[in-house]
């Protein structure tokens, strides 16, 4: 603050060398810093309804928080998602938004005496976020430029201006009350500030929407997928126990888990989409999503599990899945010598990669384009995603598929340097959803029943332990494919009191699900699931 004694000083300083704002007025602190809040989320307003009507560019707000997830410690990433699960991404969205709106506060109450230095914080703030969407693959790059800078401009004028609105007199300047706002004034400025935080926020919500979400379901509303040249098995009635909460044989993909790196579902127009085949190989070629919607499709029921499942989670799930199988586009682009890694490369920068041989070996391994009957939903990687039996997500099930790339074994996937395995093979896992995992239930004849799977292995059998009791085999629903969980269950007398129910799986190779308990990083968790539930007499 200055010294009260400058402006009704005894030195006069000549009108020209003294600037408007220092002529018996003052700037109270709450209001500077409401002032570079409101520029800032003006700035930010500008920013996103720009990035959100210019296809090339991202989101700024969005890059930053993409940007902090890809550069954060692997742990930190692992204990962020462990913490708050699925609610990671508002979360990391809200801390963003947050810290800008302390940045321009704090900017707000610098502009007060060094405008200069605020307004150079602005550009360098928004050149933040510029360097941020540069890093992604997918925007323009002057675009964004152009974008950021004009949002800046936005907030350094904005800025000026609400200042000049946030004045008060100073003590001694006369005329009104001395130091603080009249009460006309004092409304004056917050009506400016309310209108102008009102724009932005209709210009952020603005460039939400115009994202192309809705364009993208008209799009998907309108592909018709081609009959599959092999298609999958019928589903027998005995398949689907549709035991009441045990989860169903097909998971419907808006309950389908969801797991990625993408803080905004990437919105990709199947229109100007190309897959590219490139990498190791003789012939690298490029297809549209029309040329891969032609080619010979199968059909494989295939049950997709997160590395980061919990024993007992829900990061795991089983779906219907169409799509274009590897190996005759492999063979079409010839591999060469050295080509052992299969790296999936995503339009957002993610990439996956596993064995080149697992890809060969497996007739179903493909690059889907249709999830239980319809094209793939935003979420799980319109137009076009990999899916391999039997490996975890993180090694090969990439969303928004841009190129597969062949490549040897020393490139890394997007996790392995963030603490994950380099190989990810699903472990022969069982889960007990009847009764619900710490329930009350009544005493009396009740089943407990749940999902088991090892794709690629298969389910052989599934043991249930009540208790101190013996285990005991489960009945198995009937096994659709080796890829698929298989649902079972086992008619239990529930008698009263608290008790402990384990289950444990045997795949297709003979191999019990060991009872060792292991985290879920590096390659996934390990130990066979126990529950607790109360009988009530
Ligand atoms: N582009 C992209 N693809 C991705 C990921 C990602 O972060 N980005 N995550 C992978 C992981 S870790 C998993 S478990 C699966 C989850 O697929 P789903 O969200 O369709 O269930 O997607 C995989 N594909
Ligand atoms: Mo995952």
């Amino acid at each position: 603050m200055r010294a009260g004694g400058m402006s009704g000083g005894a030195a006069p300083v000549e009108p020209q060398q003294r600037r408007d704002e220092d002529v018996g007025h003052r700037i109270p602190a709450g209001r500077a810093a409401l002032s570079g809040l409101v520029a800032t989320a003006a700035a930010l307003g500008v920013v996103e309804l720009l990035a959100g009507a210019l296809g090339g560019v991202q989101s700024l707000v969005i890059s930053v928080g993409d940007a902090a997830i890809d550069s954060v410690p692997g742990w930190l990433e692992r204990a962020a998602i462990a913490a708050l699960g699925t609610h990671d991404k508002p979360v990391l969205l809200t801390v963003v938004v947050l810290v800008c709106a302390l940045l321009g506060a704090g900017l707000g109450l610098l502009a007060r005496r060094r405008f200069a230095i605020a307004a150079t914080g602005f550009v360098l703030f928004a050149g933040l976020g510029v360097a941020a969407a540069l890093a992604d693959p997918r925007g323009s790059a002057l675009g964004t430029v152009l974008v950021g800078l004009l949002g800046a401009a936005v907030g350094v004028v904005l800025l000026h201006r609400l200042l000049a609105e946030a004045r008060v007199p100073e003590p001694g300047a006369g005329g009104q009350q001395e130091g603080v706002a009249s009460e006309t004034d004092r409304r004056r400025f917050l009506l400016v500030a309310a209108g102008v935080t009102a724009l932005a926020v209709a210009g952020g919500v603005g460039g939400w929407l115009l994202t192309g979400r809705e364009r993208l379901g008209e799009l998907r509303a309108a592909i018709r997928l081609p009959v599959p040249f092999r298609q999958a098995g019928p589903v027998s009635p005995g398949a689907d126990l549709e035991i009441p909460g045990l989860t169903p044989l097909f998971v419907p993909n808006k309950e389908f888990y969801r797991i990625d790196t993408a803080l905004r579902v990437p919105i990709v127009d199947p229109t100007t989409w190309h897959l590219e085949i490139r990498g190791r190989v003789d012939n690298p070629f490029t297809l549209t999503y029309g040329e891969l919607m032609a080619m010979p499709q199968i059909e494989a029921d295939i049950t997709l599990s997160c590395v980061s499942n919990e024993v007992g989670g829900d990061l795991v799930g089983n779906a219907r899945w169409q799509g274009v199988p590897l190996r005759p586009l492999l063979e079409r682009a010839g591999l060469q010598d050295g080509a052992t890694q299969l790296l999936g490369r995503s339009v957002d920068g993610f990439t996956a990669g596993f064995p080149t041989i697992t890809a060969l070996d497996l007739e179903e391994a493909m690059v889907a384009v249709a999830m239980n009957g319809e094209p793939l939903p935003a979420e799980h990687g319109f137009p076009a995603r990999l899916v391999v039996p039997g490996l975890y997500g993180y090694v090969s099930a990439t969303k928004w598929l841009s190129a597969i790339e062949l490549t040897d074994w020393d490139v890394d996937g997007y996790w392995i340097p963030r603490g994950w395995a380099k190989e990810g093979p699903i472990k022969t896992s069982s889960r007990i959803d009847v009764p619900a995992p710490g329930s009350r239930v009544a005493a009396g004849r009740r089943p407990i029943a749940g999902v088991a799977w090892a794709p690629t292995r298969g389910i052989e059998g599934v043991e249930v332990r009540v208790d101190d009791g013996l285990w005991q085999q489960a009945e198995l629903a009937e096994r659709l494919d080796v890829d698929c969980w298989r649902q079972w269950y086992l008619p239990w007398d529930a008698t009263p009191g608290r008790h402990v129910i384990a289950a444990r799986a045997t795949d297709g190779l003979g191999e019990v699900q060991t009872d060792e308990r292991t985290p879920v990083a590096p390659d996934g968790a390990s130990g066979y699931p126990v529950i607790e539930v109360v009988v009530e007499g």
